[in-house]
């Protein structure tokens, strides 16, 4: 049987666990949490075909960054920097970074800065935004 992942995101309140659950288990959430965050299994026909879903039902603020990789074969570049940029910024005015699995470029920076955007988000132990430097010197 094929499996489809989805992934519920938007603005917290806006109804992604009431339209999941009431998908997944048939009835209204009336309480709101903000925080819940779950993921849920379910098996559907479509199209005559047997699919089984995993949804996961996100707290809404998945942070997000656009990353463009395969930065070491410069010549084959069909996608300008530039353009990066100003598609991450008219999507979400998220950060944009060049990456290159093969030549080691960013890759620490891709998967650490997306910790960190969730960091700034919501600090635990304090109230002061954590440095981009700390990800090189630790
Ligand atoms: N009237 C109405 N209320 C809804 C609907 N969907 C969600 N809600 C309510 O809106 C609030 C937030 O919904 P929730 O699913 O928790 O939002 P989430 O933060 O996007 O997951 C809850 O009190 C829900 O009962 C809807 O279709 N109609
Ligand atoms: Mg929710």
């Amino acid at each position: 049987m094929r499996e489809y992942k989805l992934v519920v995101l938007g603005s917290g309140g806006v109804g992604k666990s009431a339209l999941t659950v009431q998908f997944v288990q048939g009835i209204f959430v009336e309480k709101y949490d903000p925080t819940i965050e779950d993921s849920y299994r379910k098996q559907v026909e479509v199209d005559c075909q047997q699919c089984m879903l995993e949804i996961l039902d996100t707290a809404g603020t998945v942070p997000m960054i656009l990353v463009g990789n395969k930065c070491d074969l410069e010549d084959e570049r069909v996608v300008g920097k530039e353009q990066g940029q100003n598609l991450a910024r008219q999507w979400c005015n998220c950060a944009f970074l060049e990456s290159s699995a093969k030549s080691k470029i960013n890759v620490n920076e891709v998967i650490y800065s997306s910790v960190f955007i969730s960091l700034w988000k919501t600090p635990i132990n304090s109230q002061k935004p954590y440095s981009f430097s700390y990800i090189k010197s630790c």
